[in-house]
């Protein structure tokens, strides 16, 4: 099969999957775990924290160790503390899956949601990140970046805009819609594209944290000194990986 012919079939069978998710039958929504991943096919993540896939020194200069050290084992940490004691209390399964909590928000406390999205949110940012380098998009990413964006630098612009202008505390995202077409956005606090309650609906497949806390002792106030810098740790064949698959 031709790159582009299968390109356009993974991000059909993608976008399908996802709108599936987001619409969500009520039989699914009771189910265990592996009955909802294998009539969804969309692997989950769970309320615990998985193991920062690099040290705390790795991305340095750009994010610095005592950040990402308190990123990670302090603001991250707390989220999926939060988030575990929130489904106790609303009588949730431990392994429920994070991402159909997700996708029904609207029906769970305030607590739920800023504590599923921030463990979600990080969880992903930790991944959309490496210290191999500064790196490009490639292959299939690369040809939906130019068909949806018109080109790279001009992905930059807008990706950089929704960053700098999401006032206050928030993420910027690259998305893939149940159409299967790329969306840029941001949301607000810990809220991600997944919700139910978002105007930004999609898969995720970049996230970037414009907290103060993400940069704050490295940057100060520096915002957009930070978005420019974060580009050269973005991990694009992680982010291709998510467009093609339903990883
Ligand atoms: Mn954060």
């Amino acid at each position: 099969m031709s790159d582009r012919r299968y390109f356009l079939k993974s991000t059909l069978q993608s976008g399908l999957a996802w709108s599936t998710a987001v619409g969500l039958a009520p039989s699914l929504q009771a189910s265990p775990l592996a009955q909802q991943k294998a009539a969804l096919h969309v692997p989950s993540i769970g309320p615990d924290q998985t193991p920062l896939p690099y040290t705390y020194d790795a991305l340095a200069p750009i994010i610095d160790a005592r950040t990402m050290e308190i990123h990670y084992s302090k603001h991250a940490a707390a989220y999926s503390k939060n988030l575990k004691e929130a489904m106790a209390t609303e009588k949730l399964s431990a392994d429920s899956s994070v991402e159909m909590l997700l996708a029904t928000i609207s029906r769970y406390s305030e607590k739920m949601r800023n504590n599923s999205g921030g463990h979600y949110n990080h969880e992903l940012f930790w991944k959309c990140m490496s210290p191999k380098g500064p790196q490009e998009p490639t292959g299939q990413l690369l040809e939906a970046i130019v068909r949806d964006f018109g080109s790279m630098a001009d992905f930059r612009k807008r990706f950089t805009e929704a960053a700098m202008t999401r006032f206050g505390s928030g993420w910027a995202w690259l998305c893939l819609d149940a159409g299967g077409r790329l969306q840029i956005g941001s949301t607000p606090n810990q809220d991600n594209p997944l919700m139910d309650i978002s105007p930004l609906r999609g898969k995720p497949l970049l996230a970037l944290d414009v907290w103060e806390h993400a940069y704050y002792l490295q940057y100060q106030n520096r915002r957009a000194e930070y978005i420019e810098n974060w580009f050269k740790l973005v991990d694009w064949t992680f982010v291709g990986q998510r467009m093609r698959t339903d990883s």
